[in-house]
């Protein structure tokens, strides 16, 4: 049984010990898994080319790890449980055995149909358990897997597939979010029209909703099913084999296809996962994130069923049929460990205490919270209401490029403070630098939040581009890690995220890169630039407002707004439209030509009174343009 720290002593004991010898200290937590072969070398590596190899030598299957180890002992003990989207539909129950034996069985279908060890393969869709069945079958052949949420558009999915040449494209009918309806194949058959690289198109009716399919392209996952061998031998993966391709938003260009492999990546998202959340043998966790993002892959898939969890997949949204449905939730499954982000929970924050009236939230023991920076009232409000006062609340800062949690409480070890993500994981080396990249020591100060040495979890790669991996995390600062997040240590040692502090906006959880959303918009006809920035939003966190420049007058302004956002559903997705937009007469531009977002910031932050220094614009008086035709 992989290890589990017990004790804020034994913390401080095994954080000193994975920093003195990082080496020992994920030998001995590797020793937890199933190993088709042993590794040769723990850890090799440098943060200049940079190159990281962890377990390197081992064969393995991580599929062996998250499904046949745990067949002697748990072969009938619940796996997944599906809570659909309609509270009035049933539920479904899948044990360990019968996911063993679909994995398997879906590993063939991917096989028969020509997908190989290595091969790329997306996958498109809804919060079902075929979508976690489509990511183990892939592991299981050795397949790399790149699941694109399914709220992201036909050209998002066609940039992606392209990017990494799937071969092979999963989706299904479509799906049901509260009342809104998604016709995937729909999406996925615009996407691919411009995706040489895509073979096959496997679609799951989920919903019955009816599709057109292209002979010799696609196929019914149902049909394949049948036609398929139950028995598949797990492949043998080498330990630095690619598992999965996500991508993921960053402030230049276009989204970067993070890669993680897969010894490195199990490890850490097991351990992370037991001791975090401290979780208990027959425990139910759920985590309501989207399959698509990577804490769905980490905290619904990987990491529960690596330790013999039960794992929830929720296909619903937090207000529908009402603002109780998260409640009704636990109290119906008997959750234990409730994992959310702080958007789902200031957007319930506003509709009172009545919503916990009816429900029975005493299973409850560990609360979780992850996306952004929870603020001190959302905390509290978590905290009494949900938890009422006797759950610990773990507040995990992590990001799609660390695979796995970095800085969180254990629950019910580390003292916790509100909105403090508290302390670093064993194996986290963590340290503050200024803009010029030195150390910030000591405590009771803040800076730029970097890593000075590999975790198991790290992405290794940016999938076809590793100069841009090396250009993105280990330029800034030559040496480090850098998480593009500012960060405060208090006077404790505790760590405080402070937000992004490059160009990468959170809403809702959801990580936009600026560039991208300015490339989006500009592509619009009657668009000439934009520069797009956030600002506070009681329930996002961060809302996007976004300045324009158009090639005529506008006559309607209003049906312009509205193309605009309606065009930026195109190209991103929904997710990604601007809450504010504004029509001006040109940026305040630096005379190097750069943007001075800054200004633009507290221009959409209503704070218009100081802009600070305009001398080096060279044209000061667009500024007051701007300021006198602010949305508020
Ligand atoms: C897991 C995930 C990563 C960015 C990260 C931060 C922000 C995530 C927290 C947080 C404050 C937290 N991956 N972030 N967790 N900020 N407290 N607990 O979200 O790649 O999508 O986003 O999210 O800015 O850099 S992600």
């Amino acid at each position: 049984m992989l290890p589990q720290i017990k004790t804020l002593d034994e913390y401080r004991q095994q954080y000193q010990a994975s920093v003195d010898d990082p080496q020992q200290f994920w030998a001995n937590i590797g020793a937890h898994f199933n190993w088709q072969r042993k590794w040769d070398k723990v850890l090799d590596w440098n943060f200049q080319d940079p190159s990281i190899k962890w377990y390197d030598g081992a064969q393995l299957n991580i599929t062996e790890n998250c499904l046949d180890r745990h067949l002697p002992a748990r072969a009938d003990q619940v796996a997944i449980i599906w809570e659909p989207n309609d509270p009035k539909e049933a539920a479904r129950h899948i044990t360990y055995g019968e996911l063993h034996a679909s994995v398997q069985r879906f590993a063939n279908v991917l096989l028969n149909n020509g997908v190989k060890k290595g091969d790329r393969v997306c996958i498109y869709l809804p919060m079902i358990p075929e979508a976690a069945v489509a990511m183990l079958a892939c592991a299981r052949i050795g397949a790399v897997h790149s699941v694109v949420f399914a709220g992201f558009s036909a050209q998002s999915i066609s940039d992606r597939v392209n990017d990494s040449g799937c071969r092979m494209i999963i989706t299904a009918d479509g799906f049901y979010r509260g009342e809104k309806k998604f016709e995937l194949k729909g999406i996925v058959a615009a996407a691919l029209q411009s995706t040489p690289t895509i073979e096959k198109c496997i679609v799951f009716n989920h919903r019955n909703l009816p599709v057109k399919m292209e002979a010799g392209r696609d196929l019914w996952w149902h049909e394949e099913w049948q036609k398929a061998d139950a028995e598949n031998k797990a492949a043998t993966v080498e330990a630095e084999d690619p598992l999965f391709i996500l991508y993921t938003s960053g402030s230049t260009g276009k989204p970067k296809g993070v890669l993680h492999t897969t010894a490195g990546y199990m490890v850490f998202a097991a351990y992370t996962f037991k001791n975090v959340f401290q979780y208990q043998e027959g425990e139910v966790f759920c985590c309501t994130a989207d399959i698509g993002w990577v804490t769905g892959h980490s905290y619904i898939v990987y990491g529960p069923l690596l330790n013999g969890a039960t794992t929830i997949m929720f296909e619903g949204v937090p207000t529908y049929p009402d603002h109780g449905r998260f409640w009704e939730l636990i109290d119906k499954h008997k959750v234990n460990i409730f994992y959310t982000a702080p958007t789902a929970i200031r957007s319930l924050q506003a509709f009172g205490e009545d919503i916990f009236a009816d429900k029975d939230l005493s299973s409850l023991r560990v609360l979780g919270s992850v996306g952004e920076p929870i603020n001190e009232e959302a905390w509290h409000w978590y905290h009494d209401n949900v938890g009422k006062g006797k759950c610990p609340i773990v507040d995990t800062w992590w990001q799609t490029e660390t695979g796995g949690v970095m800085i969180s409480p254990l629950a019910g070890i580390t003292p916790l403070k509100p909105a403090f993500a508290t302390l670093p994981l064993p194996g986290v080396e963590l340290l503050l630098v200024d803009e010029k990249g030195n150390e910030i020591k000591g405590n009771g100060v803040e800076g730029n939040l970097c890593i000075r040495h590999p975790w198991p979890g790290m992405a290794r790669s940016v999938y076809g581009d590793h100069p841009r991996f090396k250009q993105t995390y280990f330029s800034t600062y030559p040496g480090l890690y850098f998480t593009g997040d500012g960060c405060r240590r208090d006077e404790d040692g505790y760590y405080r995220i402070t937000g992004r502090v490059d160009d990468v906006i959170n809403v809702s959880g959801h990580r936009i890169g600026t560039g991208e959303l300015e490339d989006a918009i500009s592509m619009h006809g009657e668009v000439i630039e934009s520069a797009v920035v956030a600002y506070p939003h009681d329930v996002k966190g961060q809302a996007i407002y976004a300045y324009v420049i158009c090639d005529k007058h506008i006559e309607n302004k209003d049906v312009l707004y509205k193309d605009i956002r309606d065009h930026v559903t195109q190209v991103i997705g929904a997710f990604a439209r601007p809450d504010k937009i504004q029509i001006v007469p040109g940026l305040p531009r630096t005379r190097s030509g750069k943007i001075m977002r800054r200004i633009l910031r507290k221009i959409a932050e209503g704070d218009t009174g100081n802009l600070g220094d305009t001398s080096t614009l060279i044209d000061p008086s667009v500024v007051d343009t701007i300021k006198a035709e602010a949305i508020h």
